[in-house]
């Protein structure tokens, strides 16, 4: 299997993010993708290629202009007002508030943010576009007739919402492949969504799609972050009515339980006939993972992979979360290598 990879990646590395009351260092760092292609290239997965450049368009098919315009200028706006530090926000417009995007960059922040652990720094605009790329590389070669495709994607995606960073993410990767995809001539695709978090922002972008399967496994939003999305009773809206399945499952949940969720997951998607699947590959479901509640282990990994490959789709693997960081690599690349030894 060919990874798509770029060192980019490393202009996002925030200084902090505010987590159980703490600014504490940010556990979506650098590192985590360092390790990932570093076991790539141990392992022997396959060539590493580097994401071609394919410009705003495919990403706006899945974000809105006002946040573009808004990520591509936060930062130097930032500066301007508040010196070189990371930007965070302070306030949310929650229930009584009016959804107006204000002219200060304060209040810009804060309207586009959905969470204070998602820092906007200097190089936070040229890194997510890179990521985005990667996964457009990735979902392009899938197009030209590879069987699978590794997309080392860094930062995430899938808690960005068409207007809306948080959660580690800020182009929501996962959906503009997807897009890419349907837009390449794909009718249909499912994205199987494997991260502990739900991809509240891959599910928003869907929710009214016939032509788009969202299929996620995650920690249930009554315990688990991001908390306001992600129960079984989001099965699509309009047109996209059915076409998305979320499998919330409790804090300590093993593979066994896990792995029913999974065949639960896969048996949908089987029968939707997707001409291509997207998959988010998040491993914060390990047992040792520092934010996180399931207690997958690191064998566990290859038989999601496998499992994977009985669905025998055209298949692009993007990276999400995951941050017991020196056994991301083996995690990971775990999930590439039972699939590919299926
Ligand atoms: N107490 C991804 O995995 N903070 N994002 C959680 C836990 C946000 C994770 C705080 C976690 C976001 C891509
Ligand atoms: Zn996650």
């Amino acid at each position: 299997m060919k990874t798509v990879y770029t060192e980019r990646h490393a202009l996002q590395d925030g200084q902090s993010e505010l987590i159980d009351g703490k600014l504490m260092p940010c556990w979506e760092r650098p590192r985590r993708a360092e390790l990932v292609i570093a076991r790539v290239r141990e392992t022997g997965l396959g060539p590493v290629i580097a994401p071609r450049e394919h410009g705003i368009e495919p990403v706006a098919r899945v974000h809105t202009a006002p946040y573009l315009r808004f990520l591509e200028t936060a930062w130097d706006a930032w500066v301007a007002e508040h010196g070189a530090y990371d930007a965070l926000p302070l306030i949310w417009p929650t229930r009584t508030f009016r959804h107006i995007e204000p002219d200060a960059i304060d209040g810009k922040v804060s309207f586009f943010a959905m969470d204070a652990g998602t820092p906007i720094m200097a190089g936070t605009w040229q890194a997510a576009r890179a990521s985005a790329d990667v996964a457009l590389t990735a979902a392009g070669m899938v197009r030209n007739g590879e069987r699978a495709v590794f997309g080392l994607c860094r930062p995430p995606g899938h808690h960005a919402a068409a207007d809306v960073f948080g959660g580690y993410c800020f182009l929501n990767n996962a959906a503009i492949a997807a897009q890419a995809l349907v837009d390449r001539g794909a009718g249909r695709v499912a994205i199987l969504d494997v991260d502990y978090h739900h991809g509240n922002g891959t599910q928003a972008i869907f929710y009214d799609r016939p032509d788009v399967l969202f299929v996620s496994l995650h920690g249930h939003p009554r315990q688990e972050f991001p908390y306001f999305l992600g129960y079984e009773d989001e099965t699509g809206e309009a047109a996209g009515e059915g076409a998305n399945l979320n499998l919330p499952l409790a804090w300590g949940t093993d593979f066994e339980a896990w792995s029913a969720a999974l065949e639960t997951g896969c048996r949908r998607i089987a029968e939707w006939g997707p001409d291509a699947l997207v998959v988010s590959v998040g491993v914060d479901t390990f047992k040792d993972d520092p934010i996180s509640h399931f207690t997958l282990e690191s064998e566990d990994f290859l038989r999601i992979g496998e499992r994977i490959a009985r669905l025998g789709r055209p298949t692009v693997f993007l990276m999400e979360g995951g941050y017991a960081i020196e056994p991301i690599g083996i995690n990971a690349v775990n999930v590439l290598a039972g699939f590919e030894q299926a």
